[in-house]
């Protein structure tokens, strides 16, 4: 593993100027994108995460973090495209109703699309109607869903019924994830898979359509 001690200082102080040098300093170095991603931006952000928890961060410094690491993902998004891509199957993505979150969802949908799906990205704050609307329109093969609070994760499961209600359900694959979700809640819902992070959510895809 490489030294981020600059990086992850860039991160939380939100100095997005440092923040790219430093991810572009690493890539010159010759490190491997996936250990700039894991170490260097997504490990800065649970920091960020444990600071705003005990009150020694507050919303405004968040989002300038949460700006700085997705500048710097900017930088890397490229390399993982740059591998080889084979049409797998198509995704929809996007996260729920009332959540704002997008960062863990964007690295998802990179990461996929890394690996030669077809990424349909609906953004943040997603009703069902509007994730049944985009399936249906698109024929997707699996619908990636993403929750971040707590207090929004029954939405997941609203969408899941309403596929149902559309006579979808057996159509399309439902994946779930974000921090506050678990794998026995993907049970409780019906999805049909849970991934804890992108990487992992690469492989489910692959599994659920029979790809590995
Ligand atoms: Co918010 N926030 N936030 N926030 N925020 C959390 C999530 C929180 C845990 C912080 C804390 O208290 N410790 C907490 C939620 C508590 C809870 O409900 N359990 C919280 C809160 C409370 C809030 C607000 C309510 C704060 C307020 O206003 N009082 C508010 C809500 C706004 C809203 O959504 N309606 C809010 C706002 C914000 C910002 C806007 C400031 C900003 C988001 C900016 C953005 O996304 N564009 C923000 C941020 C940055 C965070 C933290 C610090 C970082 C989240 C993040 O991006 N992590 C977060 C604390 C934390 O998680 N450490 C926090 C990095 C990212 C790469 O990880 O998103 O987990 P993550 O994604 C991972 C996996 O979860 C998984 O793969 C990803 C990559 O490995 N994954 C999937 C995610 N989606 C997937 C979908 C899949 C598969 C895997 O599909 C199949």
């Amino acid at each position: 593993m490489s030294n981020f001690e600059a990086l992850t200082e860039a991160i939380i102080k939100a100095d997005i100027k440092k923040a790219v040098e430093e991810t572009q300093k690493s890539l010159d170095a010759g490190t491997e994108v996936q250990d700039i991603l894991d170490n260097g931006l997504i490990s800065p952000m649970d920091e960020v995460g444990a600071r705003f928890a005990s009150g020694k961060m507050f919303v405004p410094q968040m989002l300038r973090s949460a700006k700085a690491m997705q500048e710097c993902m900017a930088l890397i998004k490229p390399l993982f495209l740059e591998q080889d891509i084979n049409f797998k199957g198509k995704v929809v993505i996007g996260t729920v109703k009332g959540d704002l979150h997008d960062i863990g969802k964007n690295l998802v949908s990179m990461m996929m699309e890394g690996a030669g799906f077809t990424l349909i990205d609906l953004g943040v704050d997603i009703s069902a109607d509007a994730f049944v609307e985009k399936v249906k329109e698109t024929g997707a093969d699996i619908l990636a869903l993403s929750a971040l609070l707590s207090t929004t994760m029954p939405g997941m499961k609203e969408t899941i019924d309403a596929l149902q209600a559309a006579g979808l359900r057996e159509k399309v694959k439902v994946m779930i994830g974000g921090a506050p979700v678990s794998e026995s809640f993907a049970g409780q819902i019906g999805a049909d898979s849970y991934a804890p992070d992108a990487g992992t959510a690469v492989m489910e895809a692959k599994k659920l359509l029979g790809l590995s």
